[in-house]
């Protein structure tokens, strides 16, 4: 039986305020031009794209007390966080355009009060190369797109950490981090002692990714809700070399259309971020429409009926 989706809306958040290369700014426009909203349209799925938020220019500063841009990303956070929640309480999935992956702050954020709301269980699925749990004591870079994590978790500026009323938004314990192979030395210490459920590229390389995504998903019920946050620098640079901080050894294209057809089969997405798309690096958007063609699978597109 094939599997019905609640309505999507889309929205873009264009900047790249949390990260260390310009260029995420483009990521929405670029997968609008491969045309994401079509390809969930064409699978039956009632689509909205409701525009993009708006939020402070990029000023590109230097780190002042180990944050760069702090209050721009927090203005954006702000953004993210009513765009994400007016389109929660209209019943509808946020499927959010970034941007860096700053911005999941606020969308997790979002997330988090809805599930409270709704007497959901929350899981948020960070597919990506990066732990992005950095603080400003630690950060190599202060670029907040390597810090989302942790201030989701409690640790990080005030106003990143209480962006909506759960706070902290998230325990590590309902965290999933799968494609992990770029942690900072003192970032590799803090994950350790908040206990966060890391699936890295040894542990794909070694279990596959039928066995890991398979406990990635363990223990979702009818009462869960399944928040992707989608950062495509977990696919190895050879095939996604549109973002700002390729790290080599990542996903290929087979491991990831596996994640997201499983993600798809558990039946329990309710919200997504795709981030870190940046068409200044990219090679003719072949990034933007990987990452529209694994958002197919990712809402039930298979090779055949499988049911
Ligand atoms: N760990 C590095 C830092 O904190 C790089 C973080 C890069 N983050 C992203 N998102 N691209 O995952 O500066
Ligand atoms: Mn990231
Ligand atoms: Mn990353
Ligand atoms: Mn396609």
């Amino acid at each position: 039986m094939a599997r019905s989706y609640p309505p999507v809306s889309i929205f873009g958040a264009p900047t790249d305020v949390g990260a260390g290369t310009r260029g995420a700014s483009m990521g929405p426009e670029a997968l609008r031009v491969a045309r994401l909203g079509e390809a969930l349209a064409a699978r039956g799925i009632d689509v909205v794209d409701t525009g993009d938020v708006g939020g402070p220019r990029n000023p590109w500063t230097g780190p002042a007390d180990g944050y760069r841009h702090l209050d721009e990303v927090v203005a954006w956070n702000r953004a993210v966080f009513d765009a994400s929640s007016a389109i929660l309480r209209a019943g509808r999935m946020p499927v959010m355009l970034g941007g860096d992956h700053c911005l999941a702050i606020g969308s997790i954020a979002a997330v988090a009060d809805h599930c409270r709301r709704a007497g959901k269980t929350l899981r948020v699925l960070w597919l990506d190369a990066h732990t992005d749990f950095n603080t400003s004591a630690i950060t190599p870079s202060g670029n907040i797109h390597g810090m989302p994590v942790a201030c989701l978790c409690g640790i990080g500026p005030e106003p990143l950490v209480g962006m909506g009323e759960q706070v902290p938004a998230l325990v590590p314990a309902q965290i999933r981090q799968v494609g992990i192979r770029s942690v900072d030395q003192d970032e590799k210490r803090l994950v350790k002692e908040h206990g966060l459920d890391i699936y890295d590229m040894r542990y794909i390389d070694e279990a596959g990714m039928k066995q890991t995504m398979e406990q990635v998903l363990l223990g979702l019920g009818e009462d869960s809700h399944l928040h992707v946050s989608f950062d495509v620098d977990i696919l190895d640079p050879s095939i996604a070399p549109g973002t700002g901080t390729p790290i080599p050894g990542g996903i290929h294209y087979r491991e990831a259309q596996l994640v997201m057809e499983m993600i798809a089969d558990s039946g329990r997405m309710g919200s997504l971020d795709i981030v870190e798309v940046n068409p200044a690096l990219d090679d003719r958007n072949s990034t933007a429409e990987l990452a529209v063609d694994l958002v197919e699978s990712l809402f039930g597109k298979s090779t055949l009926m499988r049911d």
